[in-house]
């Protein structure tokens, strides 16, 4: 589960656990007492989102057992009911047929035993053999924040919203053991049967600066034992969250259930790693026999490793829609913002557009896409193609609401020639680094050439999401950045705007590369090269809002650039009720 914000603030605050990892990273839990009860007196709809999924009001943070369930989808979540800080957490409850339009119902689960008093943290769903849903979740047992798992079931199987939840007598399920870090143990993941008709089940856990995926075995999911290795672990990364631990198909159309163990399949570990609070993954096979996973061979495992989103995105879960065959992806994206002003705003935290995964045809990367159930949402649409941008040229694109649109561009290049050479003192693995001082002001051989989001016409405010190409001997290296340094005109000093980055590891034959990006007022989602790299900012524009917002397409490399063909849509409001 994730907490709250790291940043100084002049309240006195509680320091709830401090971790000091051996590379220096520092990451600081600060839980603001004085204010986790302040309740919302005026909820601010400046940079509230149009699309995104977000409650009327205060806290959120973690998405919880996504599942589906005979025809509706149930989204959980993170929730402070009473303040716009992190605190007093329950699972917040809401239904969807589709993904994209809300029911919204009453907390799920809320502190109410002695084996949750003090808590309901992260969990899953699991749909057990008979259709039946079961949600493991981490309890909270004492001041010490002991953590413990539970298990909830719906009260009435027969109610199509699933509205109220039972925990049983019998919980905790599991506590750790004496070998086991009884304050990181949480964020139990969707169970999986073996072949020997056991589920099992993985959490994230600590053991100094090692990172741990602990693993439990039942027969029965009420009888749960460790097995004594874990799933897997890696030395000096600290704290492990919300682990996710699935299959991927090898060239298929179909996803595949978690509990599919073999055949021409990948498995996918995810973790959130507490000391960066960026969701990292690998792709791997997990040898059943051992009860083992293994990455894959050249896979970077830590945090300079693969990353579901280069930006604000953190503490995700999967799960496997029977529906329509996909495996769906929720994240959680913070705000940028200081605590006090998301007081003043009244509320914290969105849910991302739900994701589709699959594995890249590469076999390296996996590939995210926004589910197809969002271009219900797409309005009035304007079409732009064989667009050329020479150097230093911006177009305009009229005709849709910049501040909540969904894009498409495809761009194209005559030549590489004039690609910069990629230093060989720059790191590899920090394009944000590299993004940082090489903007989209810098000009450059092949880009930078993207898109200029929540803009103002002479761009006071604007957060560019863009490429740019760069030449390393026999080949060549994609920067995408999504650079929110410019993106506000608060004067703020040292505020969390960050040129968030990744490097594209696409095929540049066809001289092409495209890019999404889903703008929603504070939140720009943006997709390169057909899900490659994704990258997700948060930004505050004071100008660029509303019917003030632009978009633009541009080019500040010397090789001209074409807008092959670029589609945008204004974006409707989903249809949100509240019971
Ligand atoms: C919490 O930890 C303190 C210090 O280790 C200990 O004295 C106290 O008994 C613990 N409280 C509970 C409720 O476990
Ligand atoms: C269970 O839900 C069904 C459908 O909503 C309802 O008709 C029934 O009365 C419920 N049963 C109980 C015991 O609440
Ligand atoms: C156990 O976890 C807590 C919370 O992350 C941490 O402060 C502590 O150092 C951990 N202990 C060990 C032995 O890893
Ligand atoms: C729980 O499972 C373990 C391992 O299978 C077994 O040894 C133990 O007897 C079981 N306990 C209960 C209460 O059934
Ligand atoms: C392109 O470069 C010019 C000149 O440096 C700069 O004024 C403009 O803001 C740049 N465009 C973007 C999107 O950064
Ligand atoms: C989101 O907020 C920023 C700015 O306060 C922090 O730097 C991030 O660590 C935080 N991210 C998460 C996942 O909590």
């Amino acid at each position: 589960m994730g907490f709250g914000k790291s940043q100084l603030w002049p309240l006195p605050v509680f320091l709830m656990c401090c971790l000091i990892l051996n590379h220096g990273v520092e990451a600081l839990h600060k839980v603001y007492e004085n204010l986790q009860s302040a309740s919302a007196v005026n909820v601010k709809d400046l940079h509230r989102t149009g699309y995104h999924f977000q409650p009327l009001k205060h806290w959120i943070n973690d998405p919880n057992g996504p599942m589906y369930f005979n025809g509706i989808y149930h989204l959980f979540y993170q929730y402070n009911p009473k303040g716009a800080v992190w605190g007093n957490i329950v699972w917040a409850h809401s239904v969807s047929k589709d993904l994209i339009n809300w029911e919204r119902l009453e907390p799920a689960i809320f502190p109410s035993k002695s084996f949750d008093k003090y808590g309901c943290w992260s969990g899953s769903a699991t749909i057990l053999p008979g259709n039946k849903p079961v949600i493991l979740y981490s309890g909270i047992i004492d001041k010490n924040n002991t953590q413990v798992q539970n298990y909830a079931v719906p009260a009435n199987l027969s109610d199509p919203y699933l509205q109220e939840w039972i925990k049983p007598d019998d919980n905790p399920l599991i506590v750790a053991d004496k070998s086991v870090n009884k304050t990181a143990f949480r964020d139990p993941t969707t169970a999986w049967l073996g072949k020997d008709g056991e589920w099992r089940i993985t959490l994230g856990s600590r053991h100094k600066d090692k990172g741990i995926s602990l693993l439990y075995k039942s027969k029965d999911f009420i009888n749960w034992t460790r097995v004594k290795k874990p799933l897997h672990s890696v030395d000096g990364t600290g704290n492990w969250e919300c682990p996710d631990f699935f299959p991927v198909s090898v060239q298929g159309t179909k996803e595949l259930d978690t509990s599919v163990i073999e055949g021409n399949i990948k498995h996918v570990m995810k973790i959130s790693l507490d000391a960066t609070r960026y969701d990292y993954y690998t792709l791997g096979k997990y040898n059943t026999k051992k009860d083992k996973y293994i990455p894959d061979k050249g896979m970077v495992d830590g945090w300079n490793g693969l990353r579901y989103d280069r930006g604000n995105f953190y503490a995700s879960k999967s799960f496997f829609d029977p529906a329509k065959n996909r495996r769906i992806l929720w994240g959680w994206a913070n705000e940028s913002d200081y605590v006090h002003d998301d007081v003043k705003k009244g509320w914290a935290g969105v849910q991302l557009i739900p994701r589709t995964i699959v594995l890249d045809p590469n076999g390296k990367q996996l590939l995210l896409w926004p589910v197809e159930e969002l271009e219900t949402l797409r309005g009035k649409k304007v079409e732009l193609t064989n667009k050329k941008l020479e150097k230093g040229e911006q177009v305009e694109i009229n005709g849709v609401s910049a501040a909540q649109a969904d894009v498409e561009v495809t761009f194209s290049f005559g030549s590489l020639d004039k690609a910069e050479p990629f230093h060989s003192s720059w790191d590899r693995y920090d394009a944000q680094k590299l993004c940082s001082h090489k903007g989209s002001t810098v000009h450059g051989g092949v880009g930078p050439f993207g898109l200029i989001t929540l803009a103002t016409e002479k761009l006071e405010e604007f957060t560019p999401v863009f490429f740019r190409i760069f030449k390393d001997q026999d080949k060549h290296v994609v920067l995408m950045c999504s650079d929110a340094s410019r993106s506000s005109l608060a004067d703020k000093k040292g505020t969390y705007r960050p040129s968030f980055a990744g490097f594209v590891d696409v095929d540049l034959t066809d001289k092409k590369l495209s890019l999404r990006s889903l703008i929603d007022h504070s939140v720009v989602e943006s997709f390169g090269a057909n899900g490659k790299v994704c990258i997700t900012s948060r930004v505050y524009p004071t100008l660029a809002t509303y019917n003030n917002a632009h978009l633009y397409a541009f080019n500040n490399g010397t090789e001209a650039v074409k807008i092959e063909s670029l589609t945008a849509w204004s974006m409707n409001k989903p249809q949100v009720m509240n019971q």
